[in-house]
């Protein structure tokens, strides 16, 4: 039998029956197509969902009988590779399923069309027995709450056709494969001396590794022999080399076994004879020579936030650097001179690649100049892009701007001036394009007076206006894009501004593609006053693409509000899914609490509240971690709030941790670790007591943490060996940093966090503001899905 179908791009097709269930080429556009037959019987009863009260339908649709809603709910969880492919938008889903719900009631049945194959996409469609029907594709409809916008509508229509005489009819649901770019790492092994005779060894799980993999481990003696030393092949990231010979270089390899073979060279690692037992790699640091200021006073340097890429596109990760001056602003805006901030960077054997000097014209502020280093272009090595100026010096010694421009006013503030956007070559420091920065202080003058100032960002002595944020997004659903913003305090009495700025680095082009500006915009006026200190990156609307979680308000994929709450300015923020029993996405945000009662603030991914904490004095600091197994979910605590909540916003302590500031899975469980400065602490929930693990600061590893009163590590972040996450630490006199990795056993196996997109742009948002953890995209913690799924993504070659 014959069926035919229209293929999104509106070549007619036919298709012979007998192609049910197999991917059929539309000869047009190349997409690919999926031929079904339905079941005879829905079986509605397996979906696993046993709360479906959140999922949010308009008041407008029809109401549903509840198993239509059961069968639905999936693709609400699951569609992660699919969304883009079917350009289903979360907010379209309540529509669907109302849609669903009509059909259903009217006696047709409703089936979901199962993936293809892994990564490809489950579509809701419908059919009638014996006759033709339209696919279920509905105008995009407003989300239920008020915080939604209007958007512009994607009909798409697939239309079958079948004999009348036949019970279920072939329906065609467009499938794309479609997932997001990212690194190609290698294994990452790495070996810790654990004692004078044992070494730990870990390595990665990588993305897209089947579940049945495992892993064989060797060592090599200096001129000897390999041998084997697993019995069984490892179903662990991990092996305790218990027979190590410390006074001979050794090479330990691992070799990654599917179906049987050896099928992939792992990789290799080497630790030198007498290798001192200490849990850290050390990456020794070139310290920039002191400075004299205009104002006379000298200035030291010392080593402050990192960020990672693979810089030369071998699989492992380089470190980039930022070198602070001693007279840095911090995070304040003091108005003096500062010292250049010079960016760095090694790989993680300690050579240095380059060294870019941002110049006079960039205030050395951790609200300034933030790292991002992807690979925004997909050749395979990450680029660089910062915010420059007239007299910064790229990796090579070629100047950006105006050479020897000072725009300095009296007292150290850089307020004229024309400021770049400039992308580098992450390889050698070469600046590749500069282009001018949006937006910039004034649109008509690079030279604005105080009071032009004032009107626009809200004060005339520069402090909101150098307020920056950025961040890398998948705004396609496939390809990084660079992302920065400036503003995000209201004015003082006039003027207040949040500008948040999209851009692709592609085929040697930089190129904005959209600009969020509330200025000249006064129907965008509640998201001014909303940013943080920090921003972070997430999927909320569920349909593939990210949007900027910008604090207190969200801007979308396309660069249109997404939602506001209307509850301004924040000091933290957190973005995952902490409610793994509550459908999507959950953001957690402290406000300095004078006027309204979210003091902290825990929300649904559409911006709607799901629970607020009245503080009792200002809320500076928040957190939100799985620290309490026994309490499912994340746990939440702050400065201004007494105790610890769980996801239901009740109080399961009196007591908090100690620390209120950063992250670690670090000792082997899926809870995290409490991480600050220098510092790794578990908390123990009988006890209700901080457990330390590590500490930093003490002898024989003399760390410090970096930004005063911020105390955070250079970075948190998996970048090398298993799962878990890796400390960097600079030393008290930043003569070298130390990659302290946990020789913890664990008897958890996960992918590569590095691998799931939502953590990999984290770790690049890192270093912005005020430094927040990172997040999964996924609920990691006590009671999450084992195994993992491989994530919905595709190596860059
Ligand atoms: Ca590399
Ligand atoms: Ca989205
Ligand atoms: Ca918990
Ligand atoms: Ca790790």
């Amino acid at each position: 039998m014959n069926v035919q179908f229209t293929c999104s791009c509106g070549k007619r097709l036919t298709a012979d029956s007998r192609f049910a269930n197999k991917i059929v080429s539309c000869p047009v556009c190349g997409q690919h197509l999926t031929l079904k037959v339905a079941a005879k019987k829905t079986d509605f009863s397996s979906t696993g969902f046993d709360d479906l009260s959140r999922l949010k339908i308009p008041e407008s649709s029809v109401p549903l009988p509840r198993q239509v809603m059961r069968e639905t709910m999936p693709i609400y969880r699951r569609s992660a590779s699919v969304r883009s492919a079917s350009r289903m938008r979360l907010a379209w889903l309540p529509y669907v399923v109302g849609g669903a719900g009509v059909l259903a009631l009217l006696g047709i049945v409703v089936v979901m069309v199962r993936p293809a194959h892994r990564g490809l996409s489950e579509t809701v469609v419908s059919e009638r027995v014996g006759e033709s029907v339209g696919d279920l594709v509905m105008d995009r409809p407003h989300v239920a709450d008020s915080v939604s916008k209007p958007r512009a509508s994607r009909l798409k229509t697939t239309q079958t056709t079948a004999r009348a005489d036949e019970t279920f009819t072939a329906v065609a649901a467009p499938v794309t494969p479609i997932s997001r770019l990212v690194e190609k790492l290698d294994r990452g092994l790495v070996g810790i001396p654990k004692s004078g005779s044992s070494v730990f060894l870990s390595w990665r799980m990588l993305g897209l590794d089947p579940e049945e993999i495992r892993f064989n481990i060797y060592r090599r003696p200096s001129g000897g022999d390999e041998i084997k030393l697993n019995e069984s092949p490892l179903y662990a990231t991990s092996f305790l080399d218990d027979q190590w010979d410390s006074s001979h270089e050794h090479t330990w390899r691992v070799v990654a076994i599917s179906d049987g073979l050896d099928h992939e060279l792992g990789g290799s690692f080497i630790l030198p004879a007498k290798s001192p037992t200490l849990p850290y790699l050390k990456v020794p640091l070139q310290l920039p020579e002191d400075g004299t200021a205009p104002d006379g006073k000298e200035y030291t340097y010392s080593a402050n936030d990192a960020s990672v890429a693979d810089l030369d596109g071998d699989g492992d990760y380089e470190i980039l650097l930022r070198w602070e001056p001693s007279n840095s602003w911090g995070g304040g805006h003091p108005n003096r001179y500062t010292g250049p901030v010079l960016i760095d960077a090694y790989t993680l054997s300690g050579e240095r690649l380059w060294r870019i000097d941002l110049g006079i014209n960039i205030n050395a502020s951790s609200h300034i100049t933030q790292i991002n280093a992807f690979d925004f272009d997909g050749d395979g090595r990450a680029e660089i892009a910062l915010l420059t100026a007239d007299g910064s010096v790229d990796g090579r010694g070629k100047v950006i701007g105006e050479q020897g421009a000072d725009h300095r006013k009296a007292g150290g503030t850089v307020l004229s001036g024309t400021e770049y956007l400039t992308i580098f070559d992450g390889l050698t420091g070469t600046q590749l394009e500069t282009t001018q920065y949006v937006p910039q202080r004034h649109p008509d003058t690079t030279d604005p007076t105080p009071d032009e100032i004032w009107d626009i960002w809200g004060d005339n002595y520069g402090n909101r206006m150098n307020r920056f944020n950025s961040c890398v997004a998948y705004l396609d659903g496939v390809h990084p894009s660079l992302v920065t913003a400036r503003g995000y305090y209201g004015g003082r009495g006039r003027g207040g501004r949040t500008c948040v700025t999209a851009w692709t680095w592609r085929d040697g082009r930089l190129k904005k593609i959209w600009m969020f500006d509330t200025l000249g915009h006064p129907e965008l006026a509640g998201y001014i006053g909303q940013g943080n200190h920090q921003v972070s990156v997430a999927d909320l609307d569920a349909d593939g693409r990210d949007e900027i979680v910008y604090g207190g308000c969200a801007i979308d994929d396309d660069g249109t509000g997404l939602y506001t709450t209307g509850l301004g300015h924040g000091d933290a923020l957190h973005v995952t899914d902490m409610d793994p029993n509550r459908p999507g996405l959950e953001v957690f945000d402290i406000h300095e609490g004078r006027g309204h009662d979210a003091g902290m603030e825990f929300r649904a991914a559409d911006g709607s509240a799901i629970w607020k904490k009245l503080p009792h004095k200002d809320v500076g600091r928040g957190v939100a971690f799985d620290i309490d197994p026994a309490s499912p979910g994340f746990e939440f605590w702050s400065s201004g709030v007494k105790g610890i909540f769980n996801v239901h916003g009740e109080r399961i302590s009196e007591k908090r941790p100690r620390w209120i500031n950063m992250g670690i899975w670090w000792d082997g469980d899926l809870s995290r670790e409490i991480l600050d400065g220098t510092v790794i602490d578990k908390w123990d929930p009988v006890a209700e007591a901080n457990r330390r693990q590590l500490t930093g600061y003490q002898k024989p590893y003399f760390g410090s943490a970096n930004n005063s009163s911020k105390s955070n590590p250079c970075l948190v972040a998996d970048i090398i060996g298993d799962w878990r996450e890796e400390l960097i630490l600079r030393s008290q006199d930043s003569s070298r940093l130390m990659i302290f990795v946990s020789t913890l056993p664990t008897d958890h196996r996960l992918r590569t966090l590095m691998h799931d997109p939502h953590y990999r742009v984290s770790v690049d948002w890192q270093n912005v503001g005020y430094n927040q953890p990172p997040h999964t995209g996924f609920y990691l913690g006590t009671g999450m899905k084992l195994p993992q799924p491989p994530f919905a993504i595709q190596y860059l070659d």
